[in-house]
């Protein structure tokens, strides 16, 4: 269908036809040139349907809940600064899609000094139109010859070089160098380009090219680098705003309010993409039958709806359609049609800026009228004028609907009933058209009265502007990698987590032997689980965990009742004498026994003692050494139950029956062994870290016995001090070993448990200040202050919901400012250092089962790990990932993990009735 057919017209000789169907063909022209110009009048009234609409889709798509219609599409673009001036270094930046037809590179150097500017070098390549419409290979290898011709003539030999690209097309970005392009626009169309990595794209064709190394750190859409070259002097530009080819702007952002990031504080730069706007509801009434039919020739119909009613690959094919008709109905040119006024893309935006250019005069007029191959008369220039007139004004007039719309979106995410800012322009539009700015600053006053907008050219067309980024950009891919570098050694291998289970279970090996281990592998003489047959009141105490819990246990058919306190044990009196201690325990058990009513009552006593002791039997338990930040002089190579019972004499309380001694991994195994009989492992990662498990008691050498089983307590929060884990340890591992009461000991343990993890972050956290990864290198005190940084912290930051806002919260309440890159790295560092303790943890558990497993030579093994423990049962993804490790390291056994609800003072008080009965049996 030719031109005259796509409007829907016959060429009929000597008869004026008209384009609306159904509209009179009025007699006289003027009438027709008038009503042509009328369509292109837009009122405040639709100029302000437009802005609300705008608005409106704008505040959906932040929310995400855009209607794919209407939508503009509000893409982040991981720029959350705006220039500090700072920047600075040799950057290349290329330049696709601003300007149509054609690519440019230059070369800018940011002196990072305020106001200091140095010229940027820059050459402009014309991008051929089969390039623009074929393979996107193609498109992207011309880019990188483009860049090697450009480089070719710069004295810049083969050092590393950093680019910046500016691809001004609607893209999702992913990160400062990651961005899928959605759809191409403004007369490109390459293949094989649309929803693919456009930076990755880049790096493939330079990769090609071969004759330069330079690393793409940075994609920005032409909108944030006209927005980010805006002279810092001038007060920052929190808006972008480009007309050429094509038209969109960005602006700064509350970062709370965009939905797709979860970040609070802050904010990040949006690129409005109002190019797509399309509400029928509010550009309908606009939309001219000129504006249908241009629509209906481009390569994308039906998307860009608003672009194409504004961009300057536009304006002039919008005035060729209105001439064109014009003079097919005879109104203009005396009815001619030359062949260059019938063909598309023959008016371009310049002859339209120059027609409409006040200095141009008619002459210039004519000479371009000619140019189309057309002889016009004086009034035929003059309505050529009007038309231009009209399509440019209707193109400034909707620009600053939309740009009113930001401004009131601004306001909004401000709470501002006022607003002051400025905007950066670029584009080819605003630099040729003699109208386009004043008619939007005029237009713009009207629909947004309450703000003061300054408008500042951008100076190079945003080359200025994306090297900032780009040097933003530099700097914190230098920050990634020195920060994989430091979290480096705390990603272990499938390898290593294999090579940890081995030499765990040959330390296991060697210590049931009672060879030198440093796995000691403690006999608990707990030689069976509850069979659920005990029964009777008994007293339990918890001591070693976060909590000193003091509890009455009823054991009884129907299950068990417990009633428990908790007690504080001050760091005074745990690290004060053995008999403080002790008599510190004392008094809170007849604090209990007072509020229970027990007073005077000598129930048997269970004592869960969670500290590394050799047993001599259920009630003897000689501390080897204390740990977790326990140091009572005069316990250690003591019977921990005599100093018990000591303390109870000296209160003269009421006798107390202590029955045994165990530790919180068996209590903890005992009471998840109460609900089911699978339980053979019990499990503690909370403040300290420890493991014991149902071993076959032919295998114990130190216990008499061939037959049976006894529970062993591994005691492998020492595995690794005679150095085997040495290949593991890391920097920060070793500092905090070095500033604990007991270095060199428990170093499996400072890997992995509660007591620990906050300070392997702590001193992971200062490393990198120290480096100026984080916190810009301001090193704080409270940041060096020992233990300021819970493990607590790293549940709450890992914690899938409010991520990032969790970081802020914890670490502004330790004094540091931090940006939101900031806050990304320090979830990085508690990631990798609560995977590693997970990772091994996980090892350790494979190590047992497969040892169960093997003991009972079965193929399969189905084992249930009784669990415990404020990290295991805290952190969001330790559990998981322990799990997930031991499926990996252990598959042969099916592993089912039982959270103990009770704690192991109910398994304290089980084995003490496993105990009793076993001594009643004896009685009978
Ligand atoms: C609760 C148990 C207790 C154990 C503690 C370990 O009842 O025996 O010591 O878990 O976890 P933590 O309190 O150290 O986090
Ligand atoms: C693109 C935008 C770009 C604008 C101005 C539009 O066609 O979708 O990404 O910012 O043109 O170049
Ligand atoms: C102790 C173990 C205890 C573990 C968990 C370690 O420090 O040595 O006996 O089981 O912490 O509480």
């Amino acid at each position: 269908m030719d031109f005259i057919g796509s409007l829907g017209l016959q060429q009929r000789e000597g008869v004026p036809s008209c384009p609306q169907e159904g509209l009179p063909c009025p007699s006289n022209s003027s009438e027709l040139v008038q009503e042509c110009l009328q369509q292109f009048k837009v009122t405040g009234a639709q100029l302000r349907q437009i802005q609300i609409s705008l608005l409106d889709s704008m505040e959906q798509a932040l929310k995400g809940q855009a209607s794919p219609a209407s939508a503009v599409r509000m893409l982040p673009t991981y720029v959350g600064s705006t220039p500090h001036g700072t920047e600075q270094g040799d950057f290349v930046v290329l330049e696709l899609g601003a300007t149509g037809a054609s690519l440019r590179v230059l070369w800018v150097t940011l002196m990072g000094i305020e106001g200091h500017k140095m010229e940027p070098r820059s050459q402009e390549f014309v991008i051929p139109q089969e390039v623009m419409l074929g393979p996107g290979q193609q498109l992207f290898d011309f880019a990188a010859r483009c860049l090697s011709e450009f480089l070719d003539a710069l004295p810049v030999g083969n050092q590393g070089l950093q680019l910046g690209f500016s691809f001004s097309f609607p893209c999702h970005q992913t990160g400062l160098d990651k961005s899928t392009l959605i759809s191409w626009t403004k007369g490109f169309r390459c293949s094989g380009v649309e929803g693919q990595d456009v930076v990755q794209l880049l790096r493939d064709a330079i990769q090609r090219q071969g004759t330069y190394s330079i690393d793409v750190v940075a994609v920005v859409n032409d909108t944030v680098g006209t927005m980010m070259g805006c002279e810092p002097g001038v007060g920052p530009c929190e808006v972008g705003l480009v007309v050429d080819t094509g038209t969109n702007a960005c602006y700064m952002e509350e970062a709370r309010h965009v939905a797709v990031l979860d970040e609070d504080r802050g904010r990040v730069c949006i690129s409005v993409e109002w190019g797509s706007f399309s509400d029928d509801g509010a550009l309908g009434p606009v939309l001219t039958i000129f504006d249908r039919t241009l629509d209906h020739e481009s390569l994308n119909l039906g998307a860009q709806r608003f672009e194409k009613m504004i961009g300057g690959l536009y304006l002039g094919e919008l005035v060729r359609l209105v001439l064109a008709h014009l003079a097919q109905c005879g109104v203009l040119f005396g009815g001619y049609t030359s062949p260059a006024l019938l063909r598309q893309g023959s008016i371009l935006l310049e002859h339209v800026a120059e027609i409409e250019d006040p200095s141009a005069g008619a002459a210039r007029v004519h000479a371009i009228l000619q140019d189309l191959g057309l002889n016009p008369s004086a009034s035929d220039a003059e309505f050529v004028q009007h038309v231009c007139a009209a399509v440019c004004t209707r193109a400034a007039q909707l620009c600053a609907a939309a740009l009113a719309a930001v401004l009131s979106r601004l306001q909004h995410s401000r709470e501002q009933q006022t607003l002051q800012i400025a905007v950066a322009t670029g584009g080819r539009v605003f630099e040729r058209h003699p109208r386009f700015l004043s008619i939007l600053q005029e237009t713009v006053m009207l629909l947004a009265p309450e703000c003061d907008v300054s408008f500042i050219p951008s100076v190079d067309g945003g080359g200025q502007g994306v090297a900032m980024v780009t040097a933003v950009a530099a700097r914190l891919a230098a920050h990634r990698c020195l920060l994989e570098e430091t979290l480096a050694p705390f990603r272990l291998t499938r390898e290593q987590l294999a090579a940890v289970q081995a030499q765990m279970r040959e330390a296991m090996a060697k210590g049931l032997q009672g060879e030198a281990s440093s796995l000691r592998m403690l006999p608990t003489y707990v030689r069976d689980t509850p069979d659920g047959s005990e029964r009777g009141d008994f007293l339990a105490l918890d001591l070693g965990g976060t909590n000193f819990r003091v509890l009455l246990v009823h054991v009884a058919t129907g299950g068990v009742q417990i009633t428990s306190q908790i007690y504080s044990i001050p760091e005074c009196v745990a690290q004060g004498s053995g008999q403080q201690l002790f008599d510190h325990i004392v008094d809170c058990i007849v604090d209990f026994q007072e509020k229970q009513g027990l007073s005077g009552q000598s129930l048997p006593l269970g004592f869960t003692f969670s500290f590394p002791c050799t047993q001599l039997g259920l009630d003897q338990g000689i501390l080897l050494n204390w740990t977790k930040g326990f140091n009572a002089s005069d316990c250690e190579g003591q019977d921990v139950v005599c100093l018990l019972r000591e303390a109870i004499r000296r209160r003269q309380a009421v006798e107390l029956n202590v029955v045994a001694i165990v530790n919180d991994t068996v209590g903890t195994m005992m009471s998840c062994g109460y609900e089911d009989p699978h339980c053979e492992v019990g499990l503690i990662v909370g403040t300290g870290t420890n493991a014991c498990y149902m071993e076959e008691l032919r295998n114990v050498a130190i216990v008499a016995g061939d037959s049976g089983h006894m529970c062993i307590n591994m005691e492998w929060g020492a595995f690794g001090d005679d150095g085997s884990l040495s290949m593991l340890s890391t920097r920060f591992d070793a500092s905090v070993d070095q500033a604990s009461i007991n270095p060199g000991k428990q170093r499996f343990e400072k890997m992995i448990s509660g007591m620990y993890l906050g300070e392997i972050v702590r001193h992971t956290l200062l490393h990198l200040t120290s480096l100026g990864v984080l916190f810009r290198g301001q090193q704080t005190q409270r940041l060096q202050t020992r233990d300021i940084f819970k493990t607590k912290f790293l549940s709450e930051i890992e914690s899938d919901s409010l991520a990032l806002r969790q970081v802020r919260a914890i670490l502004e309440d330790l004094g540091l400012s931090l940006t939101s890159d900031d806050a990304l790295m320090v979830l990085e560092v508690c990631q990798a250092v609560s995977q590693r303790a997970a990772q091994l943890c996980g090892a350790g558990v494979a190590a047992v089962v497969e040892k169960i497993r093997e003991n009972r030579g079965l193929e399969e093994l189905t084992v249930s790990v009784g669990v415990d423990g404020t990290l295991y049962k805290l952190h969001p993804h330790f559990s998981s990932l322990v799990a997930a490790t031991v499926r990996e390291l252990a598959p042969r056994c099916v592993v089912t993990f039982l959270q103990s609800e009770d704690g192991s003072g109910k398994g304290a008080a089980l084995v003490t009735a496993v105990a009793c009965r076993l001594a009643q049996m004896t009685c009978v």
